[in-house]
Formats: structure tokens, C-alpha cells, sequence
């Protein structure tokens, strides 16, 4: 079960704790290999240290490609201890036991997160590191292998404990954690060459670099924790936190959902701004300034609104912090805030501040995936995109100006919506929304009744759906859908098309003297 350490490799890119654990290694008589940089900085430290160029008779070479790449290395790592075979090509190869490895890799992730040229991130692709740690890792039953600074202290402390020797348990979990760093160094790798190549889902991995544990999952009960895929887009995964606790994992999910919406309105068309809760909109609106789309976003669902995230397209300004800071909300996200928004701020001690380095690319080609039991779903992104020209009027009456481009709003928020998705909007704001229903005809009553509900407690005359445009996810299978949009007060609808009874919903909108139009693409989201 215990296992001697007498020899041990370092060779690390991250040089934190090296030279503690040099030392402590060197107190406990280990023999210690090094390669170029790891072996100078023991050195400096005072310690007594072996090149492995001097062990396997040949110089690093190709630039530093060819360092450890060597069966005097990989047999050291490689050899069954208790087998006479084994040990007989040792001995006859001149081979000696490695029986430590601490390897931590080249920064592929930070070569890439920091922007770095094509060439400069492949020679950040470790080879002989990751060949290390798998040899070392397969045989955990007499090799440690080291690859997380975190775990230098557990060796350090088992080696005190037993004399120099560590046990079965701490070099089988040493090697589960290796392997675990090499599947993700893979990953970052190959995720970062499919964005050069554009790969198609069936070509791609998934995976992740731990970013943070979150004190819970969805529930108090589940544990949780964030990964990063490395590709450092601006959004929730790279934003700076100003203030507030730190984000739950409610918190990550709608955050990513406001900004991923809000990203869909380019800065040039003015202010917007998406209030999220639970992964849906409960409002979300365009205006002259920020505190105005706020206000109308606000506006749509106040009740929803309590204790939602928002997301702005633009820099947060002051007037914005104080109409926001009229209620108990849980995260502010967007692309910069300015010193008077940093100031009202800094009195609501609970409020998280993320900025983010601009919006997320509404178009740019991004894996989603999904877990179901025994599997994952993979799939693009949907940055289906429809335009003014996609659109084709099935209608007597065609939509007005003012129309389609309520329309074309609507659009873009179903987007972001769970299915069945009604969104009732006017003059460039939600007035209505109905999300995640399992009949598309109850979400088409839900967002109107809400509608009425807003209207009776703002004291209006009459619900804001009045005069609206409703935009639907997929199509409406019967004319009920409609009949209750056009009872609700829309005058125009935007909606796929493709439903067997696309002739009785297009007769129930002429009669009712709606206008349609049909884009051809359906935005489902589950
Ligand atoms: O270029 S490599 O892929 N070829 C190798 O043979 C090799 N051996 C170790 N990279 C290699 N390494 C890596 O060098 C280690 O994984 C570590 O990150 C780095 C340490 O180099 P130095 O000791 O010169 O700072």
C-alpha cells in the first residue's frame, strides 16, 4: 500500500511553492530531476538538482518541443516495481525509478484568454507535460504525479507521516485529478482550434477549467460549482464584480440570459435594456436614454421584476443606478458603468456589479449543451437572425412601419424566451409576456391577464397590450392563440408559419383585421 519516494521529476511553467516543496522533498533525501527553467529556479533556491538532459543523454532541444520525450523518462514512470521483467529492461537500459512527478502545463487557456497570435498558442500546446503525467498517472500504484499547486502540502504532509512513502489512496485520487487536468487541457485545445475551423457540433468536445465552487447549486442541498470553457467571451463567465456577495449558481444562469438578450441590441440602435427572472424575460425594452428603456423594461411585469438581474447594452449611468436602485434586485450587468452609476451603487451594499468588455456576439457559432440521463445534447447555438426582407405578409393587410418594427422586436425577445413563447410588445417595449407554458393558447392568456394586472395597478385606463404586436415562437396549431391576442387588443402578429392549419389562423387574422407575416424560422427554446 505505501509506496517509497525517492526520486522525483518537476518541471512546471507555474513556479508557485516550487521551491518549498524542493526543499521539503530534498529534507525527506528525495532525489530531484528538473528540466531548464524549473531546475534554474531550484537551483537559485540552493538546491541540488539533476538536468534530465544529463539523465537521458540529450539536450532540450526544438525550441524546448523535446525535453522530457525519452524512455530513460517515460520507462522511469512507466515500470511496474514488483515485476521482474520490468525491472530487468531498468536495469538493462540504465533506467531509474521515478517515483514523483510534479508537472503543471504550459498556460494554453491564459495564452489564448489574453488574445495571443496563431503561433504563439501552439507553442503553448504542452506535449511532453501531458505524456508525463498520464505515465505517471497509470501507474499510480507506485507513482505520485503532482499537477495541482493546491496538492503539493498533501504530499509533503503523507511523506512526514510515513517515513518517505505515500499510500495507494493518496497517489489513486493524485492521479484521478491528473487526468482530470489533461482532459481539460485537451479540451481547451481542441475547443479553441474548432472556433478556427468552425467545426461542427459532432466534431466538437465540451469541457471546462474549474473557475470557481459556488456555495450551492439550483438548491441549498446540491453542490455546485462554475467551469469556464476558455474561449473568454465577454459575458458572465469574464465580467469584473464591482460589489456584492458572490454570485450563486441562480445568479450565473440569469445573469448569462440577461446579457445574452440585451447583446441582441447593438449599441448604435440606442439604450436597452432585459430584467430576467428565472431564465425568462419579465421585461425588456428599447428608449431615448438608459433609465428610460429601464423604466419601460421595468414597466411590463413590476411584480416579476423584484429581485431580478438586468442587463443594459450600454454603460450604466447614475440616473439609471437610482431608478434601479428603487427595488430589491440581484445583479446589474453591462458593458462598463460610469463613476456617478459606481456611486449610487456603493449604497446598496447587496447588489452585485458586473461590467463586462462589451456585448457577447449574438452571431458568433457557440456550442449549448444539455444534460439528460445517461448523456449530453449538443447543439449550435441559436443565432437564427430574421430581417425585414425574410418577412412574407400572409395577410390582407400588410403591418404597418411602426408595426414591423415592433415586430422584429418581438421577435428578437421570443428568442430568449422558454417555449411556448408569446411576447406582446409596443412601441419598442414588452407590455406582455408568456413564457414556459405547455399550451402555446395559456401563454397567450397568461402574458394578457399579467397585462391587465400591470394596467389595474398603475392605474391605466387599459392594459399596454392595447394596440400591441405579439410575436410566437413556433406557429399557432389552432386559431385560439390568435383570437385571444386580438381579443387582448394586438393589432399584428409575427409567427413561423409551417402549421397544418396555417389557412384557418391566417382566415381568423383577416377576419379579426390583423396583419401577419410569417418569418420561416422557429426560435424553440426548452
Ligand atoms: O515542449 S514540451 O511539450 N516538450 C517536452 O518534452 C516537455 N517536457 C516538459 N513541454 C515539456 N515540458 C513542460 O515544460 C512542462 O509541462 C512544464 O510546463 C514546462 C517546464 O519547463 P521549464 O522547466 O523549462 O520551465
Amino acid at each position: 500500500d505505501f509506496a517509497p519516494v525517492k526520486r522525483a521529476l518537476l518541471s512546471v511553467s507555474d513556479k508557485t511553492g516550487l521551491v518549498e516543496l524542493g526543499k521539503a522533498l530534498a529534507g525527506h533525501g528525495v532525489e530531484l530531476l528538473s528540466t531548464g527553467g524549473t531546475a534554474k529556479a531550484l537551483r537559485e533556491a540552493g538546491l541540488d538538482v539533476k538536468d534530465v538532459a544529463e539523465v537521458t543523454g540529450f539536450p532540450e532541444m526544438m525550441d524546448g518541443r523535446v525535453k522530457t520525450l525519452h524512455p530513460v523518462v517515460h520507462g522511469g514512470l512507466l515500470a511496474l516495481r514488483d515485476n521482474d521483467d520490468h525491472v530487468a529492461a531498468m536495469n538493462e537500459h540504465n533506467i531509474g525509478g521515478i517515483d514523483l512527478v510534479v508537472v503543471n502545463l504550459y498556460p494554453f487557456e491564459a495564452t489564448v484568454a489574453k488574445g495571443a497570435e496563431y503561433a504563439e498558442v501552439i507553442e503553448n500546446i504542452d506535449i511532453g507535460g501531458p505524456a508525463m503525467i498520464r505515465s505517471a498517472a497509470k501507474n499510480h500504484g507506485f507513482v505520485n504525479v503532482v499537477v495541482d499547486t493546491e496538492d503539493y502540502g498533501a504530499v509533503i504532509a503523507e511523506l512526514e507521516a510515513n517515513g518517505g512513502q505515500t499510500s495507494y489512496a493518496l497517489r489513486q485520487r493524485l492521479a484521478q485529478t491528473a487526468y482530470a487536468r489533461t482532459a481539460a487541457y485537451d479540451t481547451a485545445v481542441s475547443t479553441w482550434m474548432a472556433a478556427q475551423v468552425d467545426a461542427t457540433p459532432r466534431r466538437r468536445t465540451f469541457g471546462g477549467t474549474l473557475a470557481q465552487s459556488l456555495r450551492y447549486g439550483e438548491n441549498p442541498h446540491q453542490q455546485a460549482a462554475f467551469y469556464t470553457d476558455g474561449t473568454n467571451r465577454p459575458g458572465v463567465a469574464t465580467a469584473q464584480q464591482h460589489q456584492g456577495k458572490e454570485l450563486s449558481y441562480n445568479n450565473i444562469n440569469d445573469t448569462d440570459a440577461a446579457f445574452e438578450l440585451v447583446s441582441e441590441f447593438a449599441p448604435a440602435g440606442g439604450p436597452a435594456c432585459a430584467i430576467i427572472k428565472h431564465a425568462n424575460p419579465c421585461g425588456v425594452a428599447t428608449g431615448a436614454t438608459m433609465v428610460e428603456a429601464y423604466t419601460r423594461a421595468f414597466d411590463c411585469d413590476r411584480t416579476s421584476a423584484f429581485g431580478g438581474i438586468i442587463a443594459l447594452n450600454q454603460t450604466l449611468d447614475g440616473e439609471t443606478a437610482e431608478a434601479i436602485s428603487g427595488i430589491f434586485t440581484e445583479v446589474v450587468i453591462a458593458p462598463g458603468a460610469d463613476a456617478d452609476a459606481l456611486a449610487v451603487f456603493a449604497k446598496k451594499k447587496n447588489l452585485r456589479l458586473l461590467t463586462t468588455d462589451g456585448l457577447a456576439n449574438a452571431d458568433a457559432a457557440q456550442l449549448a449543451v444539455r444534460q439528460v440521463s445517461g448523456g449530453f445534447l449538443v447543439q449550435d447555438k441559436d443565432v437564427g437572425r430574421i430581417t425585414r426582407d425574410d418577412l412574407k405578409v400572409v395577410t390582407k393587410r400588410a403591418p404597418s412601419d411602426q408595426e414591423l418594427s415592433d415586430l422584429l422586436f418581438a421577435w428578437t425577445v421570443a428568442k430568449h424566451v422558454k417555449s411556448n413563447a408569446i411576447i406582446y410588445v409596443k412601441d419598442g417595449a414588452t407590455v406582455g409576456v408568456g413564457a414556459g407554458q405547455m399550451s402555446r393558447v395559456d401563454s397567450t392568456r397568461i402574458a394578457a391577464r399579467k397585462a391587465q394586472d400591470m394596467a389595474e395597478a398603475m392605474g391605466l385606463p387599459a392594459p399596454l397590450t392595447q394596440g400591441s404586436v405579439v410575436a410566437s415562437d413556433a406557429f399557432f396549431p389552432f386559431a385560439d392563440g390568435l383570437i385571444t391576442a386580438a381579443e387582448a387588443g394586438a393589432t399584428a402578429l409575427i409567427q413561423p408559419g409551417g402549421s397544418m392549419r396555417d389557412d384557418e389562423v391566417i382566415a381568423a387574422a383577416d377576419e379579426a383585421g390583423l396583419a401577419m407575416v410569417f418569418t420561416g424560422m422557429r426560435h424553440f427554446r426548452h
